[in-house]
């Protein structure tokens, strides 16, 4: 039973974390996706501000949840049809409490305010969990990629570059990838970054090989979110080996997940793209989806054309009625709501590992923790992809590469060494076994106690 002090300390933390978080709401209208990524953390802070109080004196809540700066651009670009595009540009430079601001750019039609700044507040304590100096940050435009030559996409990064430059440097922010951007648009966003600044290779993360990429940081996010669910489950006397793996997406996440867990000895059955999903029991061919969508940048029905067996289904939201032990959503925010966490469970999941940023509704966690499914949060599973990325501005900064093996070898270790921190803080804050509580106060104590070190700033 709580002593009569501790049931006080948590009444005063939760009445701080509710006022931070209805003046976050007034404040910030209908930026829907940032109020949920606010209250997952805020609600998971309650513990942590009630045995350190010193973090509602220095009001760090109220300076978190304000980005030190957001900057929104006109990006105008020619189609090749000669009309004139606008698009939106946006970059958020959350916190740089720990390092430089750090965190990818995405080019989705759904891209606003709200969604860079869910992505950004995320990308702070995600960042803070490797380990390593890195502030958070996050940007992306309207922009969709789909259907657009390959011409257009470089006059758009082009154009979205110019502005973007004046705001972005190697010890300032660092932008990499995330949906909609992958190897092809660093690459042009690169080329102009040093046409305009000169040659700063660690501005960017997720080069090619050639000119200052790392080895494994296109595998990494993927990679590691199996590592990590790979230790959650040996905690727990389970394994990947022989289980059925349902993986979302088909993008780069989703294509490095799905081949990790099949070395590991799962059998993935299903992945989707945002029109529907494929199914085999026997197993997917991941080269074939990988070419579809990496190389041919067609649809996942198109997989039916190699593999007649296959079902294709319309819709990729079904994709959670498939049955499997081990769920990756690896899409996009709020791909499983209540009613398919409430089918996964129904289905007999054993697992969660988010590899995309918050897939699962708060519902949604909540009917899986309700039930006792192993449920790994974003920002700890899915932290190999910046964990290699800042991997890539140190081996940028030492003019050195290290090989393939080394790198994997660290993010390896990096994700069991965040692991073992989320349950080390939610055991230190009496939540035995929430990674949830556990990323989050792991995360935010790192943060906290920086900001309080550097002053009111
Ligand atoms: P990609 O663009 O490579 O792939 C995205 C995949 O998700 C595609 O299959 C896409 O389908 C699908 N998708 C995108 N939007 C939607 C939507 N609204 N509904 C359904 N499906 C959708 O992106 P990534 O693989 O890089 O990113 C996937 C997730 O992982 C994102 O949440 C991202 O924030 C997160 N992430 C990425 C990291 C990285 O290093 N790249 C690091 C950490 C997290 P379609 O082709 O039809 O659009
Ligand atoms: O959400 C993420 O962590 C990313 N998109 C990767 C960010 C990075 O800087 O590599």
């Amino acid at each position: 039973m709580k002593s009569v002090m501790d049931a006080k300390g948590l009444d005063t933390a939760e009445k701080y974390v509710n006022d931070v978080y209805n003046l976050v709401v007034s404040r910030n209208p209908s930026e829907d996706e940032f109020h949920q990524a606010v209250k997952e953390i805020f609600d998971s802070l309650v513990p942590v501000l009630a045995k350190h109080p010193e973090y509602m004196e220095q009001g760090i809540l109220e300076r978190m949840v304000e980005p030190e700066r957001l900057v929104m651009f006109r990006v105008p670009w020619v189609d090749d049809n000669h009309k004139i595009q606008v698009n939106r540009g946006f970059r958020v430079q959350f916190n740089s409490a720990l390092g430089p601001y750090k965190g990818g750019l995405r080019f989705h039609p759904s891209v606003n305010a709200s969604i860079i700044k869910f992505l950004g507040f995320e990308q702070i304590l995600k960042n803070a969990l490797t380990g390593q100096p890195i502030g958070g940050g996050k940007g992306g435009s309207d922009f969709d990629p789909k259907g657009k030559s390959d011409q257009e996409i470089m006059r758009f990064t082009q154009s979205f570059m110019t502005e973007l430059y004046k705001y972005i440097g190697p010890d300032a922010d660092v932008p990499a990838g995330d949906i909609g951007v992958g190897a092809r648009e660093i690459g042009y966003m690169f080329g102009q970054y040093k046409r305009i600044r000169g040659n700063e290779a660690g501005v960017l993360t997720g080069k090619g090989i050639g000119y200052g990429g790392s080895l494994a940081r296109t595998e990494a996010t993927g990679y590691g979110c199996v590592y990590f669910v790979d230790e959650m489950l040996k905690d727990n006397d389970l394994s990947f080996e022989g289980s059925k793996v349902v993986v979302s997406g088909s993008g780069n996440v989703s294509i490095y997940a799905m081949r990790k867990a099949k070395e590991l000895g799962a059998t993935v059955v299903a992945c989707s793209d945002s029109n529907g999903y494929i199914y085999d029991e026997k197993g997917l061919d991941i080269d074939t989806v990988q070419r579809l969508k990496e190389v041919e940048r067609k649809r996942i029905k198109d997989y039916l054309n190699d593999h007649p067996d296959a079902v294709y289904v319309e819709g990729c939201r079904d994709i959670w009625t498939v049955p499997c032990d081990i769920a990756l959503p690896c899409a996009t925010q709020n791909e499983i709501d209540e009613e398919s966490a409430a089918l996964l469970v129904k289905n007999g999941v054993k697992a969660i590992g988010e590899g995309a940023n918050m897939p699962s509704t708060l519902e949604a966690i909540e009917c899986f923790q309700k039930n006792g499914v192993l449920f790994a949060p974003a920002k700890a599973a899915n932290a190999g992809g910046v964990a290699v990325s800042a991997l890539e501005m140190a081996q940028n900064s030492m003019r050195m590469s290290w090989s393939f093996e080394e790198v994997d070898a660290k993010l390896n270790d990096i994700m069991k060494n965040i692991y073992s921190s989320c349950v080390q803080a939610a055991d230190e804050y009496g939540y035995q076994g929430n990674l949830v509580v556990g990323a989050n106060a792991a995360g935010f104590r790192k943060v906290a106690d920086a900001m309080i070190s550097q002053g009111i700033v």
